[in-house]
C-alpha cells in the first residue's frame, strides 16, 4: 500500500503533490502511477494530517481534498483506492466514486462512522490508537501494550458485528506510533505474530515513523532503509499489507522474501 498524502503539511512527504496552495492532479496521478509500476496494489489517500499539533481540517476541506483525488485515481490508476478518513461523509462519497477500502486511524469510533462504513459494503481497516492525535504522544501508558491492542480489536469487532458488518470485511492494524512510545512500538513489532493468528488480515504502517529515530538519528526522508527493514520484519511475522512511502524499495525487499522456499521438503 503506497501512501498518497493530499495534505499540504504531512510530516514525511510534506505537500509534495501541491503546486502553491492547490493539489496538482497531474502530480498526484504521476506519483500514483509510479507507485503502481513499483508494485503498489493499494493506494492510501489521506486528506487529514494526524500529526500532533496539525491544524484540524474542516469536513468540507477534507471532502474537497479527498474526493477529487479518489475520483482521479479510480478513473486513471490500476490499483485499489483506500481512503484514510474518520469522517462519515467522506466514507460514503468515496465509496460512490469507486474507492475499495476505508482506512480509519480512529477505528470508526466517530459518531456515525461505523454506520456509514457499514452502508458502503467496503472492506475496513480498523486501527488502534490510544487517545487523540494532538495529545496521544504525551506519556502513553499500558499495563501491557499487546493486551491493550487486542482488547481494543475485540471491542471494535463486537461493534462491527452489532452494526451488521461481516467479519470478512475487517482488516486490523496495531497503529504503530499512535499513542505509543518507541518501546511500545518495538514490543508490538516483536510480538506481531501473536496478532496475526486471527482470520483478520493485519495491516501495518511503520514507514518513516519516529520509532526509527529512537534508534537512528535521521530525518523522516532519511528513514527509507530502516523502513524497508521494519516492513520486512512485519511481513515475516505475518502482516498482510504494509503501508509505505517508498514502494519500490519495499517491493524489492518483499520480492526477496517471497522467493524463499517454504515447502517442508526443501
Ligand atoms: C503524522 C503522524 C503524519 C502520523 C502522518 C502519520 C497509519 C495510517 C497513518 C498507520 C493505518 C504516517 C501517519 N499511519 N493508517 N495512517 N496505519 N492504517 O506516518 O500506521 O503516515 S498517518
Amino acid at each position: 500500500m503506497g501512501v498518497l498524502n493530499v495534505t499540504p503539511d504531512s510530516f514525511s512527504d510534506g505537500g509534495q503533490l501541491y503546486q502553491g496552495a492547490a493539489l496538482s492532479p497531474s502530480l498526484l496521478l504521476k506519483r500514483a502511477e509510479q507507485m503502481v509500476s513499483d508494485g503498489a496494489q493499494l493506494l492510501d489517500v489521506g486528506g487529514e494530517s494526524t500529526r500532533p499539533g496539525a491544524t484540524p481540517v474542516s469536513e468540507s476541506e477534507e471532502l474537497d481534498r479527498v474526493l477529487g483525488a479518489v475520483e482521479a485515481l479510480t478513473r486513471h490508476v490500476d490499483a485499489v483506492v483506500s481512503v484514510d478518513t474518520s469522517t462519515p461523509s467522506v466514507m460514503i462519497e468515496s465509496a460512490g466514486l469507486g474507492a475499495g477500502l476505508l482506512n480509519d486511524v480512529r477505528g470508526f469510533r466517530r459518531a456515525g462512522a461505523l454506520e456509514a462504513a457499514s452502508a458502503t459494503g467496503l472492506p475496513l481497516c480498523i486501527m488502534h490508537m490510544q487517545g487523540e492525535p494532538d495529545t496521544m504522544q504525551q506519556n502513553p501508558q499500558y499495563d501491557d501494550v499487546m493486551s491493550g491492542v487486542r482488547d481494543f480489536f475485540n471491542g471494535r469487532l463486537s461493534a462491527c458485528q452489532a452494526a451488521g458488518i461481516s467479519q470478512e470485511r475487517i482488516i486490523l492494524d496495531p497503529g504503530f506510533g499512535f499513542g505509543k512510545t518507541a518501546e511500545h512500538n518495538f514490543q508490538l513489532l516483536a510480538h506481531l505474530g501473536d496478532l496475526c493468528l486471527t482470520e483478520h488480515p493485519i495491516l501495518v504502517g511503520l514507514s518513516r515513523k519516529s520509532m526509527i529515530a529512537s534508534v537512528l538519528d535521521k530525518a523522516p526522508e532519511e528513514r527509507v532503509f530502516a523502513s524497508v527493514a521494519l516492513a520486512l520484519m512485519a511481513v515475516e511475522r505475518g502482516a498482510s499489507i504494509v503501508r509505505v512511502h517508498d514502494v519500490a524499495a519495499t517491493a524489492d525487499a518483499l520480492a526477496m522474501w517471497s522467493a524463499l522456499p517454504r515447502s517442508l521438503d526443501r
